[in-house]
């Protein structure tokens, strides 16, 4: 087969796969609150490429509002980074505290922030809570 029609071939059998992955960034919102203390509720938007996780958003929002939203992970050798303290806020094994993370409205996620992908136009809230 002549070379350039291996390169058109080729070129048509990959269209789908590139129009399958869209070029353009999507929204996340972030909800930060306090179940124990009810202290204000923040919401902060981002966009994020695709299916980027959800600790590149935290990052990208911290970048824009660093004195407004501030984190500390701790990195688990078996699940990646645990989200440590929000604002300063701190999870404690002696008060059984932690941050919760939920998909909106009350979906625990079932994996931490190095490896949730949130979906286009998504909530996720950082829940400050007991257990
Ligand atoms: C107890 C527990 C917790 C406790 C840990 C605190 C404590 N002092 O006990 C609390 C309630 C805080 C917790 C929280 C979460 N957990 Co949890 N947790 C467990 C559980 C039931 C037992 C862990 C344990 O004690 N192992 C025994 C000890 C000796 O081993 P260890 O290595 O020292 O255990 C530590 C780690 O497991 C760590 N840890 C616990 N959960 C998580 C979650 C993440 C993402 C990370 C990085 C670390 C981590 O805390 C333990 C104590 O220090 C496991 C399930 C299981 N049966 O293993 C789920 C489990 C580890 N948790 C899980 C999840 C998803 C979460 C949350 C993300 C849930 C949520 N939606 O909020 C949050 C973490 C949020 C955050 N801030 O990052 C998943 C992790 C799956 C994954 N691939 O990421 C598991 C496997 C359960 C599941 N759903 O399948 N958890």
């Amino acid at each position: 087969m002549a070379p350039t029609v291996t390169l058109l071939l080729s070129a048509l059998l990959l269209l789908p796969v590139l129009l399958a992955q869209p070029d353009t960034d999507y929204q996340v919102t972030l909800v930060v609150q306090n179940a124990i203390n009810r202290s204000p509720t923040l919401r902060f938007k981002t966009t994020i490429p695709y299916r980027a996780v959800l600790l590149g958003a935290m990052r990208k929002i911290n970048k824009a509002n660093p004195k407004k939203f501030r984190f500390k992970t701790k990195e688990d050798p078996n699940y990646g980074p645990f989200l440590v303290s929000v604002n300063g806020v701190a999870g404690s094994n002696t008060d059984h505290t932690y941050w919760e993370l939920l998909k909106a409205p009350n979906t625990p996620l079932d994996v931490g922030v190095g490896c949730y992908i949130p979906n286009p136009n998504e909530t996720v809230i950082f829940n400050f809570t007991t257990y």
